[in-house]
């Protein structure tokens, strides 16, 4: 599946500055894993604190955490912080874990009194709680919670750990909102951020049954006077609110899915309002697995009434649209149907591969500006084949049948099977006007044997 060696040479060479740092989905470099991302403002800066994912993994996660930040005056330039906290020594960050080497999962992080407290669950083991004087971490490890002395019996089973979500209220209070496929409540002794207080445990704060349909993925957080939890119905973000943070909570719907007209998989989120506006952050998945999976962002609307509309998983992360006369890197791809996913060769180079006879790569949205009748632009397609085959840019939608407008084609010529180069396919088409989703569709009548890799796509004026 890994062809570094076979590519790492041509393609950098040939396509180096095709994955320019942009904050489009994913908004991180191409090259880093971060799921589970829990968005939080500290100061004038949002940082998302995750799990580490690794290209081509075969298990969830890894052994260390890193931070990753933007500041609010520029949402496109995250800068790495490095490792937070690891459950093994790695890359000159010692073992900050000594009752385990597992594997991290899905943190969040909270300021008190100008400290802030990392929550991370660490396969099989009750949640690990760290502190920093600095959001960009390291955290130092303070202990584990632990339970109260009235905790019903399996409190600190392994599984009710995951996905901690963290509230602190504005009266000083804490909540530690957790679980997997059942949902837990309860609160934290603000003095040592590890105590559960006695009697404040709750199970199955959302229910299992329909809608609610509890999987995993607490998040919490507190907008005016409303409680907003969002969590995981498998592969849907829900959002659940209530005017006080024991609920009980009312069921708003989804906000967000990862798994319509791309490849599914879990998902796992949260709010943050960042420059006036708010966001929905989520994962997506890449590289043929679950195990794989990037930082994405869309702008959500909180209505008067509370209430959040369902987005659609776009290409624009934190851009208003994409600039269509750029070189686009395949990853940023939001629409991914046929067969196909986004890899990675090397660090730099992440095409859609696996596209075969009806695969469609989409993205969302493009803005032509204004155009002329009779303007023709040239749409260009770095790709690589097997087997002949054509490939058809629409707009609007993927197929005429539901809208969409035809735009153009080329015929794809087989380019053997080891590619030592990107072939650059150019069709010209009338210049679409406004902002567009673009898609190209991949046919063949050469059945199994077509296999095109699309690396990326650019338009030109004439
Ligand atoms: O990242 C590992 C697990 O996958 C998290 O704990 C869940 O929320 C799901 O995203």
């Amino acid at each position: 599946m890994h062809r570094l060696h076979r590519y790492l040479l041509v393609a950098s060479l040939a396509f180096a500055g095709a994955t320019q740092a942009l904050a489009a989905n994913p908004y991180l470099p191409a090259w880093e894993y971060i799921p589970d991302g829990e968005p939080r403002l500290f100061g004038d800066r949002v940082y998302v604190y995750g799990s580490h994912d690794r290209a081509g993994s075969t298990r969830f996660c890894d052994f260390q955490l890193r931070v990753w930040s933007a500041p609010l005056s520029d949402l496109n330039n995250w800068t790495d912080h490095g490792i937070s906290f690891a459950t093994i020594a790695h890359e000159g960050h010692g073992d900050d874990v000594p009752w385990s080497d597992r594997e991290l999962y899905a943190p969040d992080v909270v300021e008190k009194g100008g400290k802030y407290y990392l929550f991370a669950y660490i396969v099989g083991s009750p949640c690990a709680v760290a502190v920093s004087d600095s959001p960009k971490g390291p955290f130092k490890t303070i202990g584990q919670i632990k339970a109260p002395a009235d905790a019903p019996s399996d409190f600190g089973g392994w599984g009710q750990y995951i996905d901690p979500g963290v509230l602190v209220d504005d009266d000083g209070k804490v909540f530690i909102y957790w679980g997997y496929q059942n949902s837990h409540l309860a609160q934290l002794d603000p003095a040592t951020m590890v105590d559960v207080r006695p009697d404040t445990y709750q199970a199955d704060i959302v229910p299992k049954e329909k809608p609610f349909n509890f999987f995993e993925a607490c998040s919490p957080r507190r907008i005016g006077d409303t409680y907003y939890l969002v969590y995981a119905d498998g592969s849907i973000l829900v959002y659940l609110t209530s005017k006080s943070p024991n609920g009980p909570f009312t069921y708003g719907g989804p906000i967000i899915r990862n798994g319509r007209d791309y490849p599914g998989g879990n998902i796992h989120g949260g709010l943050v309002r960042l420059n006036g506006q708010w966001y929905i952050f989520y994962h997506r998945m890449t590289n043929n697995t679950l195990y794989s999976r990037q930082a994405c962002a869309e702008r959500i609307t909180i209505k008067p009434d509370g209430s959040i509309d369902e987005v659609e998983m776009t290409s624009l992360g934190f851009e208003d649209k994409l600039d269509p006369y750029r070189t686009w890197s395949a990853h940023y791809a939001c629409v991914l149907t046929g067969g196909n996913y986004i890899t990675e060769f090397d660090r730099d180079t992440h095409p859609v591969v696996n596209n075969r006879e009806g695969s469609v790569v989409g993205f969302k949205y493009f803005d032509f500006g204004t155009t002329t009748a009779g303007e023709k632009l040239i749409f260009t397609a770095a790709i690589h084949a097997t087997g002949p085959g054509r490939i058809t840019v629409f707009s609007g939608a993927a197929d005429k049948a539901k809208g969409g407008i035809e735009l153009g084609s080329a015929i794809i010529a087989s380019h053997g099977e080891h590619p030592t180069d990107w072939q650059k396919i150019t069709v010209e088409i009338p210049a679409p006007s406004g902002r567009q989703a673009i898609f190209v569709r991949f046919t063949s009548e050469s059945g199994d044997k077509f296999n095109c890799e699309l690396q990326s796509i650019a338009f030109q004026r004439h």
